[in-house]
């Protein structure tokens, strides 16, 4: 997919198509029937975005990237919307093959790619990462979620009308209820503070845990 205007799209260059085209030929020579041309769809900042392109760079797989500006809401442009339906970044391209979630991302790149792995082979351990994993889905980002609100999207947010906050708001197809809840106030300082303790329970209902 062509990435929208606003979208960057850092490319690797002609080195990485060649090194591309020769994990291309090697994964055919052991009769893994994949290329490795991967595009990130990703936000520099975002936590969610950093797992996936750990992995990616763990696992010396090149990549191309499109970089998202949250502030701007490259996420939520129809173009994106259709790699993306629930408008978040990140989102991998594997030879247009389109992957969400992050969590699910790095287990595909960890089956489609053997090296460095971070699968262990014992099916109790792979239990043990998967619960790992679920636990860091569940408890610190929806935690990390808050003060990133507060620091990152607030001052902007201040600044637009009460109609226009509500309509933003509206149109996130996965924080709709998070960002009402929210509001054009935020979070109280002693919720969103990066060493507060936060469930996605609690989060932002203006009251101690
Ligand atoms: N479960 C999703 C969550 C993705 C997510 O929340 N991404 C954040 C950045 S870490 C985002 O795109 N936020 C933009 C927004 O909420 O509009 C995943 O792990 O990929």
């Amino acid at each position: 997919m062509p990435p929208s205007q606003t979208m960057r799209e850092e490319k690797g260059g002609s080195a990485h198509c060649e090194v591309n085209r020769a994990l291309a030929a090697a994964a055919s020579k052991l009769g893994i029937n994949a290329s490795m041309a991967f595009t990130l769809y990703n936000a520099p900042q975002s936590t969610c975005s950093q797992r996936v392109r750990f992995v990616l760079n763990a696992k010396a797989l090149p990549f191309n990237e499109v970089k998202l500006n949250l502030l701007e809401g490259d996420q939520l442009k129809p173009d994106y919307l259709k790699l993306n339906p629930n408008g978040v970044v990140p989102t991998l391209d594997h030879d247009g093959a389109i992957i969400i979630d992050s969590t699910v991302i790095t287990e595909y790149l960890d089956e489609v790619s053997q090296a460095n792995s971070f699968t262990p082979e014992h099916p109790v351990e792979r239990a043990r990462m998967r619960a790992l994993m679920h636990f860091i889905d569940e408890m610190p980002a929806p935690a990390v979620r808050v003060p990133t609100f507060n620091l990152a999207f607030l001052p902007s947010f201040q600044k637009m009308s009460a109609e226009a906050f509500h309509a933003m708001a509206e149109s996130k197809p996965l924080r709709k209820e998070f960002m009402t809840k929210m509001g054009q106030t935020g979070a109280p300082a002693w919720v969103a503070t990066p060493a507060a303790t936060m469930t996605s329970e609690n989060e932002g209902n203006g009251k101690p845990p």
